[in-house]
């Protein structure tokens, strides 16, 4: 047995819980860890044809050590921190695993008369939610004659409890076990209330309201013996009576439940395992899709280099043409001409003055054209 890690679910569910265990509620010195023990010892024997094996060893030797010490005439301790085990159960060929919970009755009253909010009732509430069938463990001597402040936990508690359960499940069918403890001393109260189911409809009517279908147990885990000075001790001389028949209750109509519980949880581990292969396969195309975009954006840079530097060779190229390093190329002989231009004036016969002849000189006749000689 080993101490229930913690968790960090809020009471409040948001979908419907799967509901594998079977669980067993009851306030402080109900009888929780008695009837714990002695029901893991009777079974582990394979009492009335129910065999329960602890999945946890640990489990095993609290239970069994817990046996040895109540034959040895001693009561437990009060159970200071949850423990929780898994436990191998079958009977008539059904063959299932629940959860088995101890935990100190402290706990019970801050979840369901309290209101929960620290770590350890909100564990248990959530065991609460989970549960596929829950045993009450009641002792009928509190409700009875016990104190106001005691019977709180049995009355309000309980119905706040099954009030849930109802409530998360939505119907009848996680099975109630009302397991009336202590009867080996107290079956007399309840018998003069009319049996199991008479002492709670009369003494915790409104748990019989809220709980709707519910099946009542009185149950001994134990019987007594006094000691030398006269106080009550255990005494396991005497097989427990009606523990078995609770669980045997539980198991008729839990095998359902638990099926469909089986079938969520692997419905869910191949829906898991398919959400990671899709992630994967994301991750594989981004991976891919990442080296293409690098590729693209090398071959781009290259590119990008490859066209620079086929720029600057060839306007080295053209630079080196100029360079005396290069071999001449061949050059048209340039004629400078020397003339300087002759701007475009419009060449008009000087105009002579009119002079007359000068007296004596000769002035030579030209012919005019048509003139004869
Ligand atoms: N006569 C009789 N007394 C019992 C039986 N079972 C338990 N008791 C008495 O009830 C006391 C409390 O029993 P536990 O099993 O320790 O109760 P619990 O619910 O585990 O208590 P917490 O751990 O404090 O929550 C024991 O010390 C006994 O005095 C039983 O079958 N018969
Ligand atoms: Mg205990």
């Amino acid at each position: 047995m080993h101490p229930y890690p913690a968790k960090s679910e809020p009471p409040e569910l948001k979908e419907a819980p799967v509901r594998d265990r079977i669980l067993m509620l009851g306030r402080r010195k109900a009888g929780k860890t008695v009837f714990l023990s002695r029901l893991y010892e009777q079974a582990w024997r394979g009492g009335q044809g129910l065999h329960m094996r602890a999945v946890d060893g640990a489990l095993h030797e609290i239970c069994m050590d817990m046996v040895d010490q109540l034959k040895e005439g001693l009561w437990p301790a009060a159970t200071a921190g949850s423990l929780s085990s898994g436990v191998d159960v079958s009977w008539q060929g059904q063959h299932t695993t629940m959860v088995m919970l101890d935990y100190p009755g402290e706990v019970f009253r801050r979840a369901f008369v309290e209101g929960g909010g620290d770590e350890q009732s909100d564990n248990l509430i959530d065991h609460v939610d989970h549960a596929a069938a829950v045993i009450l463990l009641i002792d009928p001597s509190n409700v009875h004659g016990g104190e106001a402040s005691e019977v709180v936990d049995d009355d309000y508690g309980m119905v706040q409890a099954v009030d849930r359960i109802r409530r998360v499940s939505g119907d009848d069918k996680v099975p109630i076990a009302v397991a009336l403890t202590k009867c080996d001393e107290h079956l007399g109260i309840v018998q003069d209330a009319g049996g199991a189911r008479g002492f709670v409809e009369k003494y915790l009517p409104n748990l019989v309201r809220y709980g709707g279908r519910m099946r009542m147990f009185a149950t001994a885990a134990v019987r007594t013996r006094l000691d030398a000075v006269g106080r009550p001790i255990p005494n396991t001389q005497y097989e427990p009576a009606g523990l078995l028949d609770a669980v045997k209750y539980c198991m008729k109509h839990v095998g359902r439940q638990i099926e469909a519980a089986e079938q969520r949880r692997v419905e869910t581990a191949r829906l898991r395992q398919q959400h990671e292969a899709e992630r994967l396969d994301r991750q594989v195309a981004q991976r891919s899709r990442q080296r293409w975009i690098g590729f693209w954006i090398g071959a781009a840079v290259l590119g990008l280099i490859l066209v620079g530097l086929s720029v600057l060779v060839s306007a080295g190229a053209f630079k080196g043409a100029s360079s005396p390093s290069e071999p001449p190329s061949p050059v048209e002989p340039v004629i400078a001409d020397e003339t300087p231009p002759v701007a475009e004036e419009p060449i008009e016969p000087p105009v002579m003055p009119e002079s007359p002849p000068l007296h004596g000189a000769t002035i030579p006749r030209y012919p005019s054209a048509g003139t004869p000689p």
